[in-house]
């Protein structure tokens, strides 16, 4: 049936209005059409394309999959070659990047095109006539491979570029990734379905670019951002970098929103520290940042050494995963008998830090994983987060390796070791205070900074006076003297008076120190500070039913039945005896001050980010605490308001995004000083 006038006419209308959406959606990121209306007008033109199949044209929506499976890819010659960049790993290298252009240019202040460096696979995109007709990989830069099929199902990628501006035959250049969500998902979708599961978003790209069949391919999660042309045909590109960038925009390209142009080597440090910042709330993965010299033509005078371009530079973020090896697993037992296995590592370089150790978490960790000593692994540290191992390279595992078998009995102790939680993954020594490393961790924690402070009593003095016999619970730390102190291995007289005198110093605390000292199980510094503003002396908070303390907001009935449980324990409340007896002692409470009166922030819950200048973090948490704020962690949608210091974190950006009432150093002085003066 020949198509009337009018079908050729919906038929190209339905294209336009499908491609739109295509690009609103994956490209903006801002859809104005709803995702059922999209499929009611696609499956509109589906059924006029099968109606009059001479109406489908390569850059129809429907063309995106479809396409048969294949047995091997076809090379593709890159005309213009596609360039690697020469990476950098320091400031050092950054500011002799700069003057090497400054001497070759002799320009003073360059400028630099910056984006973020996505970890993902180079692509060329070729177009003729404003058509997608090739998708390559860089291959060995020389060489790639014809996967025209697969790219053609990556949403965010044109089949037809917008306008009319661009030259007849056009190459633009990206990089393919999968963000961290699209990784995950697949991951879940690859373990339902029995099928490789992948070790990182990059891989996974990869793999999915080099699918033989298309259909499996468009179900993979891809993105791409554009950052150059290759070839172009008949046609003035503009004189500058980032103006290429928005031209590919307009062109309907993906490019980065987070490209910006910076000036010398001080700028492009800027760029990285703040997407250093923002790397762990991106939604994908980068793995450092790159500049350019923003000037094409200053670019063409720097040229290239060898196959990498001098008026480039990726600036690498230092690793966060690195393999080593499993040299022996032992136990840790922590305060209140947690035992939590830890791997010991052949030292390496990740994310930043030397890292020897890793957390396994706990039984069940090491039984799937099968972790053995003697293994190579993966290590991860992101962050600030403790460094831990992502996996088992087995393929290197020597020949006489065996299972490791978690201890039925502590092994510090020797007592029993017994398992709670939901699967039994928590194990606990049952040796209470007669385990010498559940005393050891207790007195280290009575110790800390935010509980009695005794500076220098670090760890290697606990672990000799327990061992030595001087010290069995914190109240024999005040019967120290300094001759027993000065006996110990490594310690001079000096350092041994100057340690009696912090422990002297450390007599006067105050309430809320005293009750995070005491290592009552679930009382943190928020609790404890909780527990002596409503109870005001330590008598009050002793004394307390589990519904009197339940009465406390934010007190719920597992931590109030742990408090009430810890003061009718007659082994602690004959230390907290031997602690006052030993001259322990804080103010009394102020008369008429707030017992469980209302507070002016009750009920309020604050996040602190960034540096303060006027005061520390803890001493604000203090503050807000004190006046019934409940200070926490993580940004959620129960927060009230975020104090945002100097370079604060990604709390910031999620509080921003979740709109929450984010106060400056000053609107937060403002709002403590103002309740305190009318309130308190
Ligand atoms: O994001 C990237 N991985 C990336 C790679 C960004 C760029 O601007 C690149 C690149 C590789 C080569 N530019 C070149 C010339």
């Amino acid at each position: 049936m020949i198509p009337t006038k009018q079908a050729l006419k919906r038929a190209a209308e339905l294209r336009d209005l499908l491609n739109e959406h295509n690009y609103n959606y994956y490209v903006l990121d801002q859809p104005v059409i709803s995702d059922a209306e999209y499929d009611r007008r696609l499956r509109e033109l589906q059924t006029l394309e099968a109606e009059h199949p001479e109406l489908i044209t390569i850059d129809s929506p429907t063309q995106r999959v479809g396409a048969k499976p294949v047995s091997g890819f076809v090379p593709v010659k890159h005309e213009v070659p596609m360039l690697s960049l020469n990476n950098a790993f320091g400031a050092d290298a950054v500011e002799l990047f700069d003057r090497r252009i400054r001497d070759l240019t002799r320009v003073d202040a360059v400028e630099y095109a910056a984006e973020p460096k996505l970890d993902g696979l180079a692509v060329s995109l070729l177009y003729e006539r404003g058509l997608l007709v090739r998708g390559a990989t860089r291959g060995d830069g020389a060489t790639g491979e014809d996967v025209t099929q697969n790219v053609r199902t990556i949403r965010c990628i044109p089949l037809r570029l917008k306008g009319e501006s661009f030259p007849p035959r056009l190459e633009v250049r990206g990089e393919v990734f999968m963000s961290h969500d699209g990784f995950r998902l697949l991951n879940e979708e690859q373990q339902r379905a029995g099928a490789k599961v992948f070790v990182n978003p990059r891989n996974a790209a990869a793999g999915s670019l080099r699918q033989l069949d298309p259909a499996l391919a468009a179900a993979r999660p891809l993105e791409m951002y554009c950052y150059a042309v290759g070839q172009h045909e008949n046609s003035e590109l503009p004189d500058r970098q980032f103006d290429l960038l928005k031209l590919l925009a307009r062109w309907g390209l993906r490019v980065s929103p987070l490209a910006e142009v910076v000036t010398g080597a001080d700028g492009c440090l800027a760029y990285y520290d703040k997407l250093a910042g923002r790397r762990l709330s991106l939604p994908y993965g980068i793995d450092g940042v790159v500049y350019k010299v923003n000037s094409l033509a200053l670019q063409e005078v720097l040229g290239n050494i060898s196959r990498a371009p001098r008026w480039a530079l990726a600036h690498k973020f230092p690793a966060q995963e690195e393999t080593t090896e499993v040299r022996g697993i032992e136990l840790q037992v922590g305060r209140t008998g947690a035992v939590t296995p830890v791997a010991r590592l052949r030292p390496v370089f990740v994310g930043g830090v030397t890292v020897s150790n890793a957390t396994l978490h706990n039984r069940s960790e090491i039984e799937r994983m099968d972790i053995r000593v003697g293994d190579t692994v993966v290590v991860r540290r992101a962050g600030d987060v403790i460094p831990e191992i992502v996996k088992v390279i087995e393929q290197r595992r020597p020949k006489a390796t065996r299972r490791y078998r978690f201890p039925d009995t502590c092994p510090v102790c020797a007592a029993h070791i017994v398992y709670e939680g939901g699967e039994g993954v928590i194990a606990r020594c049952s040796g209470g205070l007669y385990c010498s490393a559940q005393r050891k961790q207790h007195i280290k924690h009575f110790a800390s900074r935010k509980a009695m402070d005794i500076e220098g009593l670090g760890n290697k003095i606990v672990d000799q006076l327990v061992d030595t016999g001087l010290v069995k619970d914190v109240a024999d730390l005040y019967r120290l003297d300094a001759s027993a102190v000065a006996g110990l291995e490594r310690m001079a007289e000096k350092s041994a008076g100057q340690l009696i005198d912090a422990i002297t110093r450390s007599r006067r605390t105050t309430l809320e120190r005293f009750l995070f000292a005491l290592g009552i199980p679930h009382v943190g510094e928020n609790t404890a500070r909780l527990l002596a503003t409503h109870h005001g002396c330590l008598e009050s908070v002793a004394e307390s039913s589990e519904d009197d303390l339940q009465s406390i907001p934010d007190i719920g009935p597992i931590v109030a039945r742990s408090i009430h449980a810890f003061f009718r324990q007659p082994h602690n409340v004959e230390v907290i005896e031997k602690l006052k007896s030993a001259g322990v002692s804080w103010p009394a409470p102020r008369p008429g001050s707030p017992s469980t009166a209302a507070l002016p922030l009750q009920g309020k819950v604050f996040v602190l980010t960034g540096t303060l200048q006027s005061m520390s973090r803890d001493e604000a948490a203090s503050r807000l605490t004190a006046l019934g704020a409940r200070v926490t962690g993580s940004v959620s949608s129960r927060t009230d308001f975020i104090v945002a210091g100097a370079a604060p974190g990604s709390k910031f950006e999620k509080a921003e995004k979740l709109g929450i009432t984010v106060l400056d150093e000053e609107g937060f002085i403002g709002i403590i000083g103002k309740v305190t003066d009318t309130n308190v």
